[in-house]
């Protein structure tokens, strides 16, 4: 990220997401607004809130509350849908499964990616090809995260049009060969709260989750709205918070959209700690490129940042398998 920033701004997206299929646009005042703010928090902070984005709030409400009766079932009956490489990474990890620069995570989750075909993309696919694992109870676990996929996916497609204009005047940029067939996903999060007995006057917690850049295009972050547990690395490299703010999602640009823009925007680092005596639920879903999608710097962003290719070409499904095979223990 680029500045010293303090704290994360506010996007209201409401009238942009209203009008971001209109062929005219580009030429609405309040679209260009709103433009306008996502290149300058996507500029200065990789990261934003947006409000006004039409998902219900009792979905996003109902969304984390079956998560947290999944993570409050005993250890064994979690285990009934345990991730495996053989189940292509999808399905339950418990604490400390996951690893972050080499350091166990304090939090359990439930992976989910979008489903392929068997051999669509042949050896690219393979090691993540799989049925996603999804709890028996509550009974419309299943139903109730497919419907929130498929209103993230729309959303986060609305604001890439966005900042598609903002990058290179085009609304469409992100819809072909880099995210026409967008690839997602889902982890659905949870880290223990903190007790006090390490230290008598604050609980302190182990990291939630180390400090990490999220691999695709854009996260929405649905988390708990009353611990503080997010926190984001500015310039001098401060953590600054990200609390919870009712009926909005915390949203970041990932390395994807950094080689694409050719580092105009940047993958902010982050990590979580759940300081709270709560538990704490977040379910974080990722707009990815195609599968298949092989991203490099746009000509239009070299020409804006001085000619150079800072990055050469990534294969989003070979970025992503590497990172899931290395994540794991
Ligand atoms: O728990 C959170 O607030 C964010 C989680 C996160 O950073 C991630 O899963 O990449």
């Amino acid at each position: 990220m680029a500045t010293d920033f303090k704290s994360i701004p506010i996007i209201d997206v409401g009238p942009f997401v209203a009008k971001c299929d209109d062929p005219n646009m580009a030429q609405d005042p309040i679209v260009c607004e709103v433009v306008k703010q996502l290149d300058q928090a996507c500029r200065e902070a990789g990261f934003f809130y947006v409000k006004g984005h039409g998902i219900p709030d009792p979905l996003i409400k109902e969304v984390k509350n079956v998560s947290h009766r999944f993570f409050h079932l005993p250890y064994e009956e979690k285990l009934n849908i345990k991730m495996t490489p053989a189940a292509g990474y999808r399905g339950y990890q418990r604490i400390g499964e996951n690893i972050t620069k080499g350091i166990p995570d304090m939090h359990e989750a439930i992976d989910c990616y979008r489903e392929m075909k068997p051999g669509v993309y042949g050896e690219l696919g393979n090691p993540m090809e799989g049925n996603n694992q999804w709890p028996l109870d509550p009974p419309n676990f299943k139903t109730l995260m497919e419907e929130y996929v498929a209103l993230c996916t729309d959303l986060s497609r609305k604001i890439l049009r966005g900042i598609a204009l903002a990058l290179c005047s085009s609304a469409d940029a992100f819809e072909g060969e880099i995210a026409g067939d967008a690839f997602w996903v889902l982890r659905i999060i949870g880290y223990p709260g903190a007790s006090n007995e390490k230290s008598e006057e604050l609980a302190q917690n182990d990291i939630g989750c180390g400090a990490h850049t999220d691999y695709g295009l854009l996260t929405l972050v649905n988390q708990d709205d009353d611990i503080t547990a997010l926190q984001v690395r500015n310039l001098s490299g401060e953590w600054i918070s990200a609390p919870p703010i009712p009926g909005t999602f915390v949203c970041n640009i990932g390395d994807m959209l950094k080689i694409w823009s050719n580092g105009l925007y940047d993958s902010t680092l982050h990590r979580v700690i759940n300081n709270s005596p709560k538990y704490r639920v977040c379910v974080a879903y990722f707009h990815e490129p195609n599968f298949d999608a092989a991203v490099e710097p746009s000509d239009i962003c070299v020409k804006r940042t001085g000619g150079i290719r800072k990055s050469g070409k990534a294969v989003y499904g070979e970025h992503l398998v590497g990172k899931v095979q290395k994540n794991f223990v």
